[in-house]
């Protein structure tokens, strides 16, 4: 806005609330690294968000900096890319208790993600969880952000981000750039390897591969992958009629970069047994440099410990900066120090 040669912003963030799996990896992680040079990107670990579910303090802190090691072992370069913890910019908080009031019961409602979360965690559906998507509207606006690379579940909730700051500047005028969702083709939405019509999520370790997994383990779950029961056991892709190797499929077309058509080709004549193992391998050979060298990384705590401390020094500049306009549209008197 204020700068005409201005690079495009990307942002992002996950969660530090379980292990990174191939779902995180393909539907966000692995399409933040390949723009790096165009944009100008920003990505963290959403501590803040792990609160709305009851989290073990000493996991969270661990997993924190695992997770900073892992985007790091994915491809985002610290020197091209802008990583930190969300709670170390702290106008992260307090824009998310403005947007708040800018964000309606009847928005937040309709949110699945705090439909399905509720249903999980009925004896803790917390006000945070609640008004979740108004801190994540915060993460994104703070930055004006152009594009927000996430899996398709997210989409929800960058739609309510932009209904957010459309409203908020249809108020106050020109304040946040008005975001767009960016997600893959391939990998947007993985399946559990165990319920092929469900999402790829953690809380079903057994149908979730993880980003650090033993290769022996991974292929054993791809070996198990659910199929289908479906007589003609040949590697075609209908997702309506077979989930489970739609699912096979999509996963290696985006590690591979193959489409369904290379894909049935490669397969024709060959049955599942062939297929579920070659996808095996294909996702463990990708996600074998990446485990090493987060393991790698994470021998060197006070590498971690500088890039985030980077991280934070370069976002918190931004965020201020349009936190201060924010405060200033709707009224706060200026602070005077
Ligand atoms: P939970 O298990 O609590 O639902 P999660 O595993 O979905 O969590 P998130 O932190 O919610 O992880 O998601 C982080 C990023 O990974 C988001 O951009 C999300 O869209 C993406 N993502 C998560 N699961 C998948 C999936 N199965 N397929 C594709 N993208 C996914
Ligand atoms: N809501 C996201 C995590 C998240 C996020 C963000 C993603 C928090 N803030 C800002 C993109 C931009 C999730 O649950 N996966």
């Amino acid at each position: 806005m204020d700068n005409e040669i201005r690079k495009k912003v990307m942002l992002s963030g996950i969660q530090p609330s379980g292990d990174l799996h191939l779902g995180n990896y393909l539907g966000a992680v692995k399409n933040w690294g390949e723009r790096a040079d165009e944009f100008d990107c920003y990505y963290f670990m959403a501590d803040l968000h792990t609160l709305t579910v009851r989290q073990n303090p000493a996991e969270l802190r661990r997993r924190t900096l695992e997770q900073l090691a892992q985007y790091i072992a994915c491809g985002l370069e610290p020197e091209k890319n802008t990583l930190f913890v969300q709670s170390h910019v702290h106008e992260h908080a307090e824009l998310g208790w403005i947007l708040n009031c800018y964000t309606m019961f009847g928005e937040l409602s309709r949110m699945t993600q705090f439909k399905d979360k509720s249903a999980k965690n009925a004896d803790n559906i917390n006000g945070g969880l609640f008004t979740y998507p108004s801190l994540m509207a915060a993460d994104i606006l703070l930055y004006q952000a152009d594009f927000v690379p996430v899996g398709e579940d997210q989409r929800q909730h960058c739609e309510l981000t932009r209904d957010v700051a459309i409203r908020f500047n249809n108020i106050y005028g020109d304040v946040f750039r008005v975001p767009e969702p960016y997600i893959p083709k391939a990998g947007a939405r993985v399946m559990g390897l165990g319920n092929p019509v469900s999402k790829m999520s953690k809380s079903d370790p057994n149908g979730c591969v993880f980003l650090m997994e033993k290769p022996e383990d991974i292929a054993r779950k791809f070996k198990r992958a659910v199929t289908d029961s479906d007589t003609e056991h040949c590697v075609r892709y209908d997702r309506e009629a077979k989930p489970g190797v739609a699912n096979l499929m999509n996963i290696y077309s985006a590690v591979t970069g193959k489409t369904f058509e290379e894909i049935e080709k490669e397969f024709d004549g060959c049955g599942y047994g062939v297929f579920k193992p070659a996808v095996g391998d294909a996702v463990i050979e990708t996600l074998r440099p990446i485990r090493e060298e987060a393991s790698r990384l994470l021998a060197d705590k006070a590498y971690l410990q500088q890039v985030y401390t980077d991280g934070a020094e370069k976002a918190s500049h931004i965020a201020r900066k349009t936190l201060r306009k924010v405060y200033k549209k709707v009224g706060l008197v200026e602070k005077p120090f």
